[in-house]
């Protein structure tokens, strides 16, 4: 309820990438390593367990971090309180944060109605509104909005062993602000901008978290795929789709490779 401070729509979504500071960590005797990574499990696994809340764990790929995580929980005070637990459970000042994003899931104010649809069966493909066909192609249309509409507000997200972050806006300068743009030239420049993205079906996995008020750009992206060569073709195709060639702003990239937390202690010589 309010006391947890539940969004009325969608989760909370924290990003945290912290290096590890190795000379803390090589003051510790063998049996306090085995402890602090026994805790440190005993931890993702109790916050795991609650309802609807999932952490991924990622070996930050380059020097701009070491182990990464993304938090995605109903409720802000069990963010808050996950990410206080999580920044000492392996001892103290062994992980030191030196990136975080905080954002929410949300759904999308482009996305196609029901009306619209309708409006391309009939004009488009010619259907008879009263005919079973187009009946059936508006349950089919329905059944799938209702899907991907419960995958952007209450993701969960696979196992896929890349994961792209950035955040980015939308600029508001001169003849270029997005925001003086009325819905309707809105909404089609982000036709363009779904065709694109549609291309990568299978190949790419996006989720838009929504971040205007709660940190420093608009929104933050999140990519996962199974080879990098599909994150660098999207991110390269969209800079020349209108919507981010003409509105995109863009801040700091992250690569990170999803692992479970015992090759990941591995990979990051803990
Ligand atoms: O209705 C829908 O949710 C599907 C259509 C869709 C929306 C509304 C969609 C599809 N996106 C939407 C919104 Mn997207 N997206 C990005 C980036 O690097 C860049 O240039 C941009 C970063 C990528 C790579 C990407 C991929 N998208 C948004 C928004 C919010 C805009 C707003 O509200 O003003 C942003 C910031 C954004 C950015 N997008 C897709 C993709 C992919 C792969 C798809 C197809 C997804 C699918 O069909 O499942």
């Amino acid at each position: 309820g309010n006391a947890d401070l539940i969004p009325r729509e969608g989760w909370c979504v924290l990003h945290v990438f912290y290096r590890i500071e190795h000379s803390q960590w090589s003051l510790f005797s063998p049996e306090e390593k085995i402890e602090a990574l026994t805790d440190f499990t005993e931890l993702i696994q109790e916050i795991r367990s609650e309802k609807d809340t999932h952490v991924l764990t990622f070996s930050m790929v380059s020097p701009k971090a070491d182990i990464g995580l993304m938090i995605l929980c109903p409720g802000l005070h069990q963010l808050n309180a996950i990410e206080k637990r999580i920044g000492t459970a392996l001892g103290a000042d062994v992980l030191q944060p030196v990136y975080s994003y905080l954002s929410m899931t949300e759904g999308s104010e482009y996305t196609t109605t029901d009306e619209q649809y309708a409006e391309t069966l009939k004009n488009e493909r010619g259907l008879d509104p009263e005919s079973d066909e187009f009946a059936t192609e508006m349950e089919t249309f329905k059944t799938r909005m209702a899907h991907y509409l419960q995958h952007r507000l209450y993701p969960v997200l696979p196992d896929w062993p890349i994961m792209c972050f950035y955040p980015m806006s939308k600029r508001r300068s001169g003849e270029d602000n997005w925001y003086s743009l009325d819905f309707a030239a809105r909404k089609k420049l982000m036709g363009g901008h779904q065709r694109t993205g549609m291309s990568y079906k299978g190949r790419i996995l996006q989720l838009i978290t929504g971040s205007t008020g709660l940190d420093d750009h608009e929104w933050g992206v999140t990519l996962l795929a199974h080879d990098m060569i599909d994150i660098k073709s999207i991110v390269y195709e969209m800079r020349f789709d209108e919507v981010s060639a003409r509105y995109g702003e863009f801040g700091e990239f992250f690569i990170g490779l999803q692992l479970p937390l015992d090759q990941l202690f591995t990979r990051v010589g803990l």
